[in-house]
């Protein structure tokens, strides 16, 4: 049963379960042989095409894969709750009718994340093998039931009446390849009732194979948040001719935007590299900051899967809180540092407090 009052924050996204290869260094089984197998770089995420299908058993068999709850923007969500008082966050996506599915659910329940899943009858839930090497990790998503998201699904009353109770929306780029419609559905009541929209970029291959989808939503976007080989690859995409980053974010803050009421602000991640912020103000100054990261030492990560969802999940937490934008960024900056000592893109269990 969803809360009365509905729930201040609601993401939409791509609900997967992770099978996360645990370093195998010894050949012919090491993550290394895996990469090359699959043709994969080692740090990027992609859809899986035909020939990666065999992936997912061979981690399962041979990398003594564990299965975690996943799918970015659900991570997202459950790194909001955990600094949200209870019932702050709803979660929507397309899941099967199957144990993945139960998986997922059980996962948000624990973690006090809401979920209103479209379950579809015909495709199973959706996975992304993930092969961890060093502080990289490399994804290969099968999105099977994620992909069937349907608009219909969002106008149904009672999935509707939490749209228009929420207050701040968060959408995983990684759903612009899925459902558009619904997408816009969220960035238009936002711009129509001056509330706040989020958006994440999710990989390089959203703004290089995305281009026009995502350019339909970045007009409604108050926040956008990327990494910055996503960045990069904005740049690139849009034929801007630079890799600065400092650039790429104030041309991002300045991009045409809907409800003027609010400034658009970019946010650029950069592993242990200062994240970097650009404000775009009324008088048309353009406000840069840059944030050292909270590192933690090489010997207490576990592994990156789920950092940057993380940092967006703090962040987010923070925005709904109504706190200052630096002190946001450093909520996401604390609960970053916090999933990278876990086991994916998992929060420490007793909770800690920011
Ligand atoms: C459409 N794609 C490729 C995806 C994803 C994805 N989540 C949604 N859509 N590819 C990988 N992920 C998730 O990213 C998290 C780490 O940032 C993985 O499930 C993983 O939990």
């Amino acid at each position: 049963m969803a809360a009365a009052d509905g729930y201040p924050l609601l993401c939409l996204e791509n609900p997967l379960l992770d099978i996360q290869g645990v370093g195998r260094l010894t050949e012919p089984y090491s993550d290394e042989a895996l990469l090359k197998k699959y043709g994969l770089k080692d740090n990027d995420a992609i859809l899986a095409e035909e020939k990666h299908m065999g992936l997912y058993e061979e981690l399962l068999q041979n990398h003594d894969a564990k299965l975690i709850a996943g799918g970015a923007a659900q991570n997202t969500a459950r790194g909001a709750q955990y600094i949200l008082p209870e019932n702050s966050v709803a979660y929507i996506g397309c899941v099967g009718r199957d144990k993945y599915a139960d998986i997922l659910k059980d996962a948000c329940e624990k973690a006090g994340v809401h979920t209103e899943y479209r379950v579809d009858d015909v495709q199973p839930t959706g996975k992304c093998g993930v092969i961890i090497t060093g502080h990289n990790r490399s994804m290969v998503t099968h999105l099977a039931a994620a992909n069937e998201y349907k608009i219909d699904h969002l106008k149904q009353p009672h999935v509707w009446s939490l749209v228009e109770k929420a207050r701040v929306y968060y959408v995983g780029g990684y759903h612009l390849t899925v459902c558009v419609p619904a997408i816009l559905a969220l960035a238009e009541e936002a711009a129509a009732k001056n509330k706040i929209f989020m958006l994440s970029l999710s990989a390089p291959f959203i703004p290089q194979f995305f281009k026009d989808q995502l350019d339909s939503v970045i007009p409604y976007t108050d926040y956008l948040l990327g990494n910055e080989t996503e960045a990069i690859s904005y740049s690139e995409s849009h034929g801007w001719g630079t890799t600065d980053i400092v650039e790429i974010a104030k041309k991002l803050a300045t991009l045409p935007k809907k409800n003027a009421s609010r400034p658009r602000v970019a946010i650029i991640t950069q592993g242990t590299l200062p994240t970097v912020t650009a404000v775009a103000k009324e008088n048309g100054e353009i406000e840069v900051k840059e944030f050292k990261v909270r590192e933690i030492p090489k010997d207490r990560i576990n592994d990156t899967n789920g950092a940057g969802d993380a940092f967006a999940g703090g962040l987010t937490a923070g925005i709904v809180q109504g706190k200052s934008l630096d002190e946001s960024i450093d909520m996401g900056q604390w609960l970053a540092s916090l999933s990278i000592q876990e086991l994916g893109p998992s929060y420490p269990f007793p909770k800690q407090t920011y």
